[in-house]
């Protein structure tokens, strides 16, 4: 199943979020951490030519903790410094400012040589829809200085946030016209990037509950008592899933949109525990 999600208003935010490029120091590439590699955008790095770069992991509460450090050192390997971070919480939030300092430190200091008052960095935060950007720069200002909700599409415009002595500009969350392959699709939506109206909900919880039988079957036991051994059937798997919470409709029969629901909540949600669903390269 092609899943796509690329509307007028993220063509229009892309073409600001390139102008705005001029008047920035520093790009927060705000990506999600139980999804490194298909939550990057792939035309952020040709966007941004040589402006300093910093990767904030964000809700890394759901991901797994040894994957987080991976990923933060992959990052680190390819020359790009990269922070996880929590921003329900606050995790990792008091590392970004001392990050976007040392990112653009010599900048100020050349700002201030030229006999002009160094002025606070100015840094903008990209990222696709849903991955807590917003949320960020509320934690990071202590204040909700930004609207954030939990579905993707929430920002429509860009905003500035003054934040202890650097500038934010927070901007809308955007994808790209075309995922390069299908699992990159699936993934943005299972995680919650993509608005539920342009994908088949049941085939995207049923492709997850495969892979948690693969990978992760004790947590299927043990949240819904299913012993999912020998089952391949994605089907099966949802209809044991509503069976599990009572989900019969007339005739006895399982409401299995209902299951789906309930299974990427949970999922998206950490209520089923912790995932990363991609290994950085060579892992
Ligand atoms: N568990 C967890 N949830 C988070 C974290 N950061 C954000 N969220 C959740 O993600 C939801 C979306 O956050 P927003 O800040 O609105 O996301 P955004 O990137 O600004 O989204 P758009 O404006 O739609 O592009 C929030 O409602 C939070 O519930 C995090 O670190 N951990
Ligand atoms: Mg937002």
């Amino acid at each position: 199943m092609e899943i796509q999600w690329f509307p007028g208003h993220m063509a229009k935010a892309k073409r600001i979020l390139k102008e705005d490029l001029k008047l920035v120091d520093v790009i927060i590439e705000v990506v999600d951490a139980r999804i490194p590699y298909s939550s990057r955008n792939p035309d952020l790095m040709g966007m941004i030519g040589n402006k300093p770069l910093l990767v904030i992991l964000n809700k890394a509460d759901l991901s797994d903790p040894d994957y987080n450090n991976q990923w933060e050192n992959y990052f680190k390997s390819k020359k790009l410094e990269a922070i996880a971070v929590d921003s329900v919480h606050g995790v990792g939030i008091s590392k970004i400012v001392p990050a976007v300092k040392k990112l653009v430190g010599n900048k100020t200091i050349s700002l201030g040589s030229s006999g002009r008052l160094p002025r606070a960095p100015r840094c903008m935060i990209v990222g696709i829809p849903n991955v807590g950007k917003s949320y960020l720069i509320n934690r990071l200002s202590g204040r909700k200085s930004a609207k954030a909700e939990n579905k993707p599409g929430v920002t429509k415009g860009q905003q500035w946030i003054r934040v202890a002595d650097i500038e934010l500009l927070d901007t809308p969350g955007i994808l790209w016209p075309k995922f390069e392959d299908s699992d990159v699709g699936y993934r943005l939506a299972v995680t919650g990037a993509v608005k539920e109206q342009v994908y088949d909900l049941e085939f995207v919880a049923g492709r997850l509950s495969l892979w948690l039988a693969k990978y992760y079957p004790s947590r299927l036991k043990d949240r819904f008592n299913l012993d999912s051994e020998g089952i391949s059937e994605p089907q099966s798997l949802l209809e044991m899933i509503g069976k599990n919470r009572g989900f019969i409709v007339q005739g006895g029969k399982v409401d299995i949109y209902k299951a789906a629901v309930l299974l990427l909540k949970e999922f998206r949600g950490g209520i089923l525990g912790r995932y990363t669903l991609e290994r950085p390269p060579g892992k």
